[in-house]
């Protein structure tokens, strides 16, 4: 797999800018780019990253979207005065001509163009370009939005013919609406594009009756343009990631794309004039983070706007460690969508439900068959935007919940199915014991049995699990300390290896720890008011086990539909998640468990952007079906080095 994230950036970019006075386009300024990538400096990014070149774009690559006319009427603008540019300009909405113009867009083509190569190539896995003047607003023959050429759309139009692909995802995370792709697209069934955008009901620019929910694309294209309007600002963190987690997650992974091209403006975040939202620059290394686990990986990202130089500085330096494969920084505020955002949501979701089968459950019946132990969920889910007015207005709500359970309940705005058993029972591991015995030797049975004692002491019975304790103490407390960002550890019982974890992670102070448990749990431990929470992914309920609220137990059923999992994933386990905030995770997978070695992988990598990446795994010995496909579960950055772990001596 390709490795290595590329950076584009040619500073003769800055030379396009604004003549004479225009209090419209005047904020789409050359500083855009190169505070931007000073910013970048600053953080010793650019020295990580591999320099691509850019280099101009072709008149053919240019004609790949545009019209000739569009073209020819580009090119003459690079001799004209000062007036004449003027005048040309004018003939477009909120566009300006200078004479270098002409050359920066050509530059800001080919560089994306460049960057396409390099992801499709092989030479690296991800990159981002840095390009002026930006590209989703223009259209086949008209400039529009300081656009002239759609830089994402030729990429994509470039990747069809030069690479064979067959579906390209276009991620439009600018706060106006990429029209022009959307235009460009709209009868294209091989290019899923995804935008949301400050609307207002049609009041924000360029209030266009087609950039609302229910303009799904046309032809063949229908149900592959989807339009997220935001009809208020402010919108923040939680609603970015709900529209994530419920509507452009769901069909991203249903599409299955092989590239994802990003038309990333930061005008959608905090402090942007244009935008007025609320979305802070660490949000973008969440989203960066999902759409890394798409395409296998193959992910560009194109500047288009973010007029706020610092927030544009931040928020470019949050996308790029991200690309490079940096622990994902915690996202700050509440995690609960506001009532506008739920309601773009549902409609969005309404709109595109005869296209997506992954977007079809809206049966709220299934919440019978959810065993949780939280009585809240049920009524909260039946429906979220009244349950969310209700939560603001009745504030002497008799019952007294947990602030968390509160807000988690706004956030899981769609029921989960039920999730079908998957996957196959055990196969042997005996060879993983040696291993067991030589990490012991870092911390003895004696230390081992004082850490237990007091409690689970009576459930450590034989030598063989207090040996896999001490492996798995060994490997956690380099985690708790920050020596490393993650780590794995195999358990002859997983259920007890976890609740040892997650006692001894509190003890040491973490005061939100997650366990994500897949498959039977044979003990639930007791989840210390609130400094964990616990979900299992089961087969069977495990009813009277406990009677704790941060404990909940997602039930497979039989007659569950495939494709449920990524329904809990995406609709339960994330909103929960993210609500919760934890400041560790911990994943164990026990006996039966219903879920493939991938389902897991993916999982893992989804959660990943918790806790700062902060990740403890537990695997029973005998639920592993070959030690390579352990190691894949945890395979990000910071991993603890597998060497150690002695597994490749299959
Ligand atoms: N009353 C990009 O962010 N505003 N373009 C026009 C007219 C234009 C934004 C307002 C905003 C263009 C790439
Ligand atoms: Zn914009």
């Amino acid at each position: 797999m390709a490795s290595g994230t590329a950076l584009i950036y040619d500073e003769e970019m800055t030379t396009h800018k604004l003549l004479w006075s225009d209090p419209i386009c005047d904020i789409e300024v050359p500083e855009r780019l190169s505070s931007s990538y000073e910013q970048l400096r600053s953080y010793h990014l650019v020295e990580r990253c591999v320099h691509v070149p850019a280099r101009e774009g072709s008149e053919e690559e240019i004609l790949l979207v545009h019209s000739l006319e569009h073209l020819e009427v580009a090119k003459s603008t690079q001799t004209m005065n000062e007036e004449e540019l003027k005048r040309v300009s004018e003939n477009y909405d909120a566009f300006f001509f200078h004479p270098s113009t002409y050359r920066c867009a050509r530059l800001a083509v080919g560089a994306t163009l460049q960057l396409v190569d390099a992801v499709m190539s092989g030479k690296v896995r991800n990159g981002m370009a840095l390009v002026r003047p930006p590209g989703h607003h223009s259209q086949r023959n008209a400039a529009n939005g300081f656009c002239l050429f759609n830089n994402v759309a030729i990429a994509a139009e470039y990747a069809k013919l030069k690479y064979g692909l067959q579906r390209i995802l276009i991620v439009d995370w600018d706060v106006h609406h990429g029209q022009g792709t959307q235009y460009i697209f709209e009868e294209d069934p091989s290019v899923l594009y995804f935008s949301w955008h400050r609307y207002e009901h049609q009041e924000f620019w360029p209030s266009l009756k087609e950039s609302d929910y229910d303009a799904v694309g046309l032809g063949k294209g229908k149900g592959f343009n989807i339009n997220l309007p935001w009809n208020k600002v402010g919108m923040g963190n939680s609603d970015y990631l709900a529209a994530f987690f419920h509507v452009l997650l769901p069909t991203a992974f249903e599409f299955d794309p092989e590239l994802v091209i990003v038309s990333s403006g930061y005008d959608s975040g905090i402090g942007d004039p244009e935008g007025q939202m609320n979305a802070t620059p660490e949000v973008f290394a969440h989203l960066t983070h999902f759409l890394m686990q798409l395409a296998n990986g193959k992910l560009c990202v194109i500047l288009e706007g973010g007029y706020h130089l610092k927030s544009l500085g931040e928020s470019v330096c949050m996308t790029v460690k991200t690309l490079l494969g940096d622990p994902v920084p915690q996202v700050s505020g509440e995690m609960a969508p506001c009532l506008s955002a739920v309601e773009s949501i549902q409609n969005v979701r309404a709109a595109h439900k005869p296209y997506w089968k992954w977007l079809a459950y809206e049966d709220t019946s299934f919440l019978q068959n959810l065993s949780t132990k939280s009585h809240f969920l049920k009524t909260a889910n039946s429906n979220p935007s009244t349950e969310h007015e209700s939560k603001i207005t009745n504030n002497n709500d008799t019952v007294k919940v947990d602030r968390f359970l509160e807000l988690h309940m706004k956030n899981i705005l769609f029921p989960v199915p039920p999730i079908k058993t998957a996957t196959t029972g055990c196969e042997g591991s005996e060879h993983f014991l040696s291993e067991h015995v030589q990490l012991v030797k870092e911390m003895d049975k004696t230390e081992v049995e004082a850490l237990v004692s007091g409690f689970y002491a009576d459930l450590v019975k034989d030598n063989k699990t207090l040996l896999s304790l001490g492996s798995m103490f060994v490997i956690l407390d380099k985690i708790l300390k920050k020596e490393v960002c993650n780590g794995i550890a195999t358990s002859p019982t997983a259920a007890l290896s976890a609740a040892v974890a997650l006692r001894h992670s509190v003890r040491l102070g973490f005061q939100r720890v997650l366990c994500v448990f897949v498959g039977d749990m044979q003990m639930i431990p007791n989840t210390e008011d609130g400094k964990m929470l616990i979900i299992n992914i089961c087969e069977k309920e495990q009813s009277g086990k406990t009677s704790c609220k941060h404990y909940f137990s997602l039930n497979w059923k039989e007659d569950a539909e495939g494709n449920d999992f990524f329904s809990a994933v995406l609709g339960f386990i994330l909103p929960v998640a993210y609500s919760y905030q934890p400041n560790l995770t911990v994943i164990a997978v026990g006996p039966n468990r219903n879920l493939g070695i991938s389902g897991i992988s993916l999982l893992v990598a989804l959660i990943q952007g918790l806790a700062e990446s902060r990740i403890f795994a537990v695997i029973e010995c005998c639920t592993l079906s070959h030690t390579t496909s352990s190691l894949q579960i945890i395979n990000q950055k910071g991993t603890y080095p597998s060497s150690e772990l002695d597994w490749d001596n299959t």
